[in-house]
């Protein structure tokens, strides 16, 4: 007979391949408002990094200043986190990265953190190809002062109060591409399966991965004559095909036509599979990249998925030839050149 005072068996914990679940890459609980483009962002950077099994100890997060640099304490809650000042995290992030090189970075921007305060920072972060995940959380304002326009608010649109942009917008996928990032990305943060792909891809990349994400402000910009509100997001995303990631730890046989799909072999061993909507986009080829992102905004849209990468693309880093230990743990031998050698060096100077 079976005891009905018994309580039900509790089923086991869902794990990933380092058994963590997955509210070990959990933050802090958000506040933001309620349906901020930036939250739903969060929620894609915490699965993909649960379904990578990363161990969240291994990963620094960084970021600016604005509602969507507030982002990093709303995720991996066991990782180390460096909140900066405004328009300053890449050389945060290099510092950080150059003393350990054995971690994973992932810094959260916003389109005024990136785009005005900080892109003179930007556009040498871009061209060194630091390993760094650089997310810019887009909405096309300032959320966090009440909704000014932003470098990337597109010529034409209009603010809550009815004021007209008038300048030309800066296209960060663009620029990226141009100053030698290697992995370039857009996605909209209401397309889960497109931004979870991206994202899994980018843990598996070794070099700058710079994703633009459209994340539309409900509280300042997301009335009609706004380009970058959930409506307009919505009828104006423009794929430039599918996304398919496999990591290397999945054994899935993905059936593509070789002439429509591009496979790219990652860093890592995993695969990415680029299905082209467009028959003769090729990934890796910058001029491409830059002409399909161009002819896209004329035609008021905004193209989304793998823009373009560059896999094998020697990381700054590498350049640097750094070491894979922490400069700290160095001990004196290993830092210090031998007497033999500094005395050489210093025969050569008289
Ligand atoms: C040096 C400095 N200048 C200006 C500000 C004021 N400020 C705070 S956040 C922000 C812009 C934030 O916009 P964005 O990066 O797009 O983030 P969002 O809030 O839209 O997510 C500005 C101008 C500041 N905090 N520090
Ligand atoms: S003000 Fe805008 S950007 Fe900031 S949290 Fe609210 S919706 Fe998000
Ligand atoms: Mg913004």
């Amino acid at each position: 007979m079976s005891d009905a005072t018994a309580p039900a068996p509790v089923p086991p914990k869902k794990v990933n391949r380092i058994n963590l679940d997955v509210a070990s890459y959990r933050g802090s609980k958000t506040t933001l408002c309620a349906g901020c483009g930036h939250n739903a962002i969060t929620e894609r950077i915490i699965d993909a990094f649960y379904e990578m099994g990363v161990d969240p100890k291994r990963v620094m997060k960084f970021s600016g200043i604005g509602c969507s640099s507030k982002s990093p304490a709303y995720f991996l809650n066991p990782s180390h986190g460096f909140n900066s000042v405004h328009g300053r995290m890449p050389s945060i992030a290099t510092g950080a990265l150059l003393a350990n090189a054995s971690m994973l970075g992932i810094g959260v921007s916003g389109d005024g953190d990136t785009g005005a305060i900080g892109i003179g920072q930007f556009v040498h972060l871009m061209r060194r190809n630091l390993p760094l995940i650089y997310i810019i959380e887009d909405n096309g304002c300032y959320g966090l002062t009440k909704g000014q326009f932003s470098p990337t608010a597109d010529l034409g649109s209009k603010a809550k109060n009815g004021v007209v942009n008038d300048l030309p917008a800066i296209d960060t996928c663009a620029l990226a591409i141009e100053l030698g990032a290697s992995f370039v990305a857009r996605s909209f943060s209401g397309d889960k399966k497109q931004l979870q792909a991206i994202l899994k891809a980018a843990i598996a990349h070794r070099g700058t991965c710079m994703i633009d994400v459209i994340s539309p402000c409900v509280t300042f910009n997301d009335h009609e004559g706004s380009t970058k509100s959930y409506a307009y997001a919505k009828d104006h995303d423009d794929p430039v095909g599918d996304v398919q990631f496999v990591p290397f730890f999945e054994d899935i046989s993905v059936d593509y036509e070789p002439g429509s799909t591009t496979a790219v072999t990652m860093h890592d061993g995993s695969h990415l599979y680029l299905r082209k909507v467009a028959e003769d986009y090729n990934p890796s080829d910058k001029m491409a990249a830059i002409r399909l992102l161009h002819e896209s905004s004329s035609r008021g849209e905004f193209a989304t998925g793998m823009i373009y990468i560059a896999p094998d693309q020697e990381n700054f880093l590498d350049a640097m030839h750094m070491v894979e230990k922490p400069l700290a743990f160095l001990g004196e031998g290993e830092t210090r050149p031998p007497k033999a050698v500094l005395d050489e060096l210093m025969e050569s100077l008289r």
